[in-house]
């Protein structure tokens, strides 16, 4: 039996492929809704688009992710939605296409996409196992068996497999208003079941708002040392000292920001050397001496002079404190484990090294953000911050598990993607004002921006105006050696295009280099320029 008959005439089935793609179109939306629908059943991560993009995002070449953030920021995530939904789109038009012609492989291409759905969601590092697959199934039978239908729809009838019955109006052999009806219900249904799905997907993440809202953090029992005046620079156009929440950077992988509940959250701490392995809960962490202190975090994806750095009060315990009380030495006083690997509830991996965790400085389990319980995005309910190190190898999000390993023996999410095992931040200084290109009127201009070199401090910055010599900036007190540094320079301007470069100097006497480097694999180095027009 065949699906297929030749037309009479070419033209008429070039006149029904519109209706065709059409068609896949509304499979493919069928398909989809039904996975968003499935997905809240399951967790919202597990839908095919999430579970594709999470994996896409799992195998972007190091260097092609520092192009996305560089040309999207912190719209990447976004942009890669968006483009995996453009794909899906034109294949689910050349699907409908096929379809008229092969019913049944137009079907099979449908489920061929719920496949490849489904082993992206079970191959994500926070899998919660076969139900993973459930969405993208779903999803796929049902945009299969409907493109099957509305397919059959266009095909005349006679040639059809087993088809009976007189032929429909709008064309002979063509059942028109069957298509339209049924393509008509299918968008329909599907749009409640996506919407159904939405709604019940965003419920679950009010749960955890409520139980974020919930919690009361106790008053520190160290509170950050009080901000003398003399540690701000009052430029109009500089970074403020602290880095609102709203404004503060966001950078990982996640596609929905993990919402968790903070009554169900636990710690664990185990691995290598540990005596005593411990599994804290929330109120256990507030229970412990909680301290308060500014720090600064950096992205080790932050291009020189880049927004990829921020300065919050952080909430937290000392980190330090609880493995020691777990039976973990650091390797100078002969633990057998160099690496701490932290381990977030959507299953990436940040390995820090254990040497510098229990050196002295604030490493912390972090549960507050500049006086509030941690934003989800920032990591709710516990995340690690520790001063002097990039992000990428310090400051899990979502933490829910730490073990402690070695260099050796385990490799972290972005080492595997080639970034470095270890990575100390870089020392840097960012001109922010004034801003690229401007144009300022002739005479006093006044440059100003931040330094940072967490942990080892800033003590000099210095300007230099074309080739001219490097002359001193006036800093800002110091307010602690983690925290960034603001820095002014006024500037007597004189007409004509001018650059302005800064360098840093660190406690330790460093000169933050010239010699530009990429931020893979450890860290941009360089130095910031502004090139400014004077009127
Ligand atoms: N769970 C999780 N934690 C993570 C990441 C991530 O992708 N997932 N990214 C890390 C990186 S690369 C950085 S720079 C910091 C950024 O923290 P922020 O988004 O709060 O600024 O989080 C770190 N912690
Ligand atoms: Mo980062």
């Amino acid at each position: 039996m065949t699906e297929e008959k030749q037309e009479p005439r070419d033209s008429r089935r070039w006149a029904r492929r519109p209706a065709a793609a059409l068609g896949g179109a509304v499979a493919g939306f069928a398909a989809l809704a039904t996975a968003e629908l499935a997905s809240a059943a399951v967790r919202p991560q597990a839908g095919p688009v999430i579970a594709v993009g999470g994996a896409a995002i799992d195998r972007t070449p190091a260097a092609v992710k520092d192009w996305a953030i560089r040309n999207f920021g912190t719209d990447d995530k976004l942009v890669l939605k968006i483009g995996i939904l453009a794909v899906l789109t034109l294949f689910a038009l050349a699907l409908g296409i096929t379809a008229l012609r092969f019913r049944r492989a137009g079907a099979a291409g449908v489920l061929l996409f719920g496949a490849v759905g489904a082993v992206a969601a079970l191959g994500r590092p926070d899998s919660g196992g076969p139900a993973d697959a459930l969405p993208s199934v779903a999803g796929a039978v049902v945009g299969a068996v409907l493109l099957y239908v509305l397919a059959g729809r266009l095909v005349p009838r006679d040639a059809g497999s087993g088809a009976e019955g007189a032929p429909a109006p709008g064309g002979p052999g063509r059942d028109r208003r069957g298509f339209v009806l049924t393509a008509s219900a299918a968008v329909a249904a599907s749009a409640g079941a996506g919407v159904l799905g939405r709604v019940l997907n965003t419920t679950r993440g009010r749960d955890a708002a409520a139980s974020r809202d919930g919690i009361v953090l106790p008053a520190p029992d160290s509170p950050a040392p009080a901000v003398p005046e003399s540690a701000r620079v009052r430029v109009a156009g500089i970074s403020p000292l602290l880095t609102p929440n709203r404004s503060f950077y966001r950078v990982d992988t996640a596609l929905v920001v993990p919402k968790v509940e903070v009554a169900s959250w636990r710690l664990r701490v185990h691995g290598r050397g540990v005596g005593r392995p411990r599994t804290l809960s929330f109120d256990d962490l507030l229970r412990r001496e909680l301290v308060e202190r500014d720090i600064t975090l950096t992205c080790v994806s932050n291009e020189v002079g880049g927004p990829y750095v921020g300065n919050a009060r952080w909430t937290g315990v000392r980190l330090a404190d609880l493995l020691a009380e777990c039976g973990v030495a650091p390797p100078s006083k002969g633990g057998p484990a160099d690496q701490l690997v932290a381990r977030s509830v959507d299953g990436m991996t940040l390995g820090s090294p254990v040497e510098e965790v229990m050196d002295g400085r604030d490493a912390l389990l972090a549960v507050g953000m500049n006086g509030e319980p941690l934003p989800f995005a920032h990591g709710f309910p516990v995340r690690m911050v520790v001063p002097g190190l990039y992000g990428f190898v310090s400051a899990c999000k979502w933490i829910e598990d730490i073990e402690l390993t070695t260099f050796d023996s385990y490799d972290p999410y972005w080492v595997e993607r080639g970034w470095a095992r270890r990575a100390p931040v870089k020392t840097q200084s960012r001109i922010d004002t004034p801003r690229p290109f401007a144009r300022p009127g002739a005479g006093t201009v006044m440059v100003a921006g931040v330094a940072w070199a967490q942990h080892r401090g800033i003590g000099k910055v210095e300007v230099r105006v074309d080739d001219g010599p490097w002359q001193q900036a006036g800093l800002a007190a110091e307010h602690s050696r983690d925290t960034w540094r603001q820095w002014s320079f006024p500037w007597e301007a004189t007409r004509g295009r001018h650059t302005l470069t800064v360098r840093a100097t660190d406690r330790t006497g460093r000169v933050q280099t010239a010699r530009r480097t990429r931020t893979v694999p450890d860290g941009a180095s360089g130095r910031h320029s502004v090139v400014v027009t004077v009127d």
